[in-house]
């Protein structure tokens, strides 16, 4: 890989920032120590045409790898991590395992989680958010047992940091709003163990610091 560059929205409202998900594609290349360059879409610009040749969809993150250009913020962080060991082991085994907790968090993490966020943020004020929060926060316990059993007598989920591990703390820190991993004797720790990490470190202070660098006048 000669060239990688990531793109995320140039701003976002203030509780999404540290969650868009263009955060998971600057942590890769931090872990890696892989050289990237940001290039930030207005939000307003998201279904402009020379944008939906980046990003069909309209979203975030979208990025250009070696001249192509590729969307998805698990496939993307699954391309860098082939490029590096510090993300994917070379041994069959835990190579598979790794890409199993990949899909793990995407497919059936994060659309619960997706779902709490998006109700709490975004519709808690709606007639029906009372009924329908109960029933989510208990898919969301259920999967996060899941999750917090197989980090039982392990730092991370293959046995050493891997891509797994930056899909599922990206995606657990989906419920940071709440008690609900910060509060687990396992996934408490296991947060705060990725969060720690000098790369993630830095992939959140250059995405908040590109937000800080466009904010309004006089926000
Ligand atoms: N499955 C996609 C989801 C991307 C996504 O939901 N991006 C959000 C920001 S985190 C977005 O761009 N939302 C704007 C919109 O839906 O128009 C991925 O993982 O890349």
């Amino acid at each position: 890989m000669t060239e990688f560059t990531v793109t995320g929205f140039r701003q976002v409202p203030p509780f999404a920032r540290g969650i868009v998900r263009d955060l998971r594609v600057r942590w890769a290349p931090e872990e890696a120590g892989l050289p990237y360059e940001v290039d930030l879409v207005d939000p307003s610009e998201r279904k402009a045409p020379a944008y939906l040749r980046k990003q069909p969809f309209g979203m975030v993150p979208a990025a250009i790898i070696d001249g192509t250009a590729l969307f998805e913020s698990g496939a993307i962080v699954q391309l860098v991590a082939e490029e590096s060991e510090a993300l994917m082991p070379t041994e069959t085994a835990p190579r598979r395992e790794v890409v199993v907790w990949m899909h793990a968090a995407l497919n059936t993490l994060e659309p619960p989680l997706d779902a709490l966020f998006a109700l709490d943020m975004l519709h808690g004020a709606e007639s029906w958010a009372p009924a329908r929060r109960p029933g989510l926060v208990e898919t969301v316990r259920d999967r996060l047992a899941v999750v917090a059993g197989r980090l039982e007598g392990r730092a991370y989920l293959v046995d050493r940091f891997s891509a797994a591990d930056i899909l599922m703390a990206s995606v657990l820190r989906l419920a940071g709003h709440t008690d609900l991993c910060s509060a687990d004797p396992v996934l408490g720790p296991y947060l705060a163990r990725c969060e720690g990490r000098p790369a993630f470190r830095a992939a959140l202070d250059s995405q908040l610091a590109d937000y800080a660098r466009h904010e309004p006048a006089g926000a």
